[in-house]
């Protein structure tokens, strides 16, 4: 008997060393896209890592953390890195329901920003840090208050390597890149009191479309910007995504901070085929992009199927349709 569960102790010795081992292995080969890509920079047109090389950062929005804060977790985070996500945006919506500005508990929303920064840095992935303007059409609207967050914000994240900030989810209902551009010149030098050096990437015109207006008028005298152009295959074609050679040609730096192949409504239809066009060109060009969104909404946009409750530990069987589409798209 004795000799017995000394031979099973022995076995289970064996065996968690050989595991333990193998979280060690890991840990120590594990490098993360952070330890290994480090500081992003802009240099032309491009998003390049630290030796100066064009960096791809493939990512996975949140829905807005004022409805969804529960899949902003490292555990979330980590498997979805495990799938080849390599950037997370945490969406806070500034307007609609919940929002930072419409009634939203601010302490509250920051901590869950704070939880989601944290959890990248752990993970070693970076993370753009969204102003989820969307009903409040303007950013202007809010700019005493998106100054103050920003301010916040950049003196927090300052010393951190992988913190973007995208300043104005979507400018619609007749904001013009004029408006923009004033915002964005207020909010880049709050930002930059604090961090000279952090990626900062900028709506456009009619739900961050207008890259062409953007591109014939730039903001100037800035290092490090970026100019948001967002895409819904179902609704968004050749006409949307024929402005990015264009654009590039004028020296503007693009980022698809957010895409999906459903409908514009996030809702409905999804066309791969339009889809494959646009990761044909992202490749093309080594465009960053990430997808909307990170939850199990009932709605075809949603990156977890609405059947799965669990919010970490996700699998590729967890993904929704558009999730498995956009983790093989990632990965080619
Ligand atoms: C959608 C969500 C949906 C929510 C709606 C209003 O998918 O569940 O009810 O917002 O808050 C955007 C926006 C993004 C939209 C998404 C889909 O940035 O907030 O999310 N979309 O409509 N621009 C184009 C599409």
């Amino acid at each position: 008997m004795k000799k017995r569960i000394a031979l099973l102790l022995a076995v289970a010795m064996v065996f968690s060393v050989a595991f333990s081992n193998q979280t060690t292995v890991s840990a120590k080969n594990g490098k993360t896209p952070v330890s290994q890509h480090g500081r992003l920079r802009v240099k032309g047109v491009n998003l390049v890592d630290k030796k100066g090389k064009p960096f791809q950062l493939k990512g996975f929005s949140t829905h807005g953390i004022n409805w969804f804060e529960d899949y902003v977790n490292r555990d979330a985070f980590h498997s979805l890195k495990k799938m080849g996500i390599n950037c997370i945006r945490l969406a806070m919506y500034t307007a609609d329901y919940n929002g930072y500005c419409s009634g939203g508990n601010k302490a509250h929303l920051e901590s869950v920003i704070d939880k989601g920064v944290k959890a990248c840095k752990e993970e070693g992935i970076y993370v753009i840090i969204d102003w989820h303007i969307l009903n409040d059409n303007n950013p202007n609207n809010n700019l005493g208050e998106a100054k103050k967050f920003f301010r916040k914000m950049s003196k927090k994240y300052k010393k951190y390597s992988n913190v973007l900030y995208e300043i104005c989810n979507e400018p619609n209902g007749g904001t013009t890149w004029n408006d923009i551009k004033k915002y964005a010149n207020k909010i880049i030098k709050v930002i930059r009191k604090n961090d000279k050096k952090a990626i900062i990437i900028v709506g456009t015109p009619n739900w961050s479309q207008r890259i062409d207006e953007a591109a014939a008028n730039p903001i100037r005298g800035q290092k490090n910007i970026m100019y948001a152009m967002h895409f819904y295959a179902a609704t968004h074609g050749a006409d949307l995504r024929n402005l990015i050679p264009d654009a590039r040609k004028k020296g503007l730096p693009i980022f698809i901070t957010e895409s999906n192949i459903t409908e514009a409504s996030g809702n409905g239809a999804v066309n791969t085929k339009e889809g494959n066009r646009w990761f044909q060109m992202i490749k093309k060009y080594k465009l960053s992009c990430v997808a909307w969104s990170f939850c199990n909404k009932e709605e075809s946009a949603s990156l977890i199927k609405p059947s799965v409750k669990k919010l970490k530990g996700f699998k590729k069987s967890d993904l929704s349709k558009t999730g498995k589409w956009y983790i093989r798209m990632f990965k080619k």
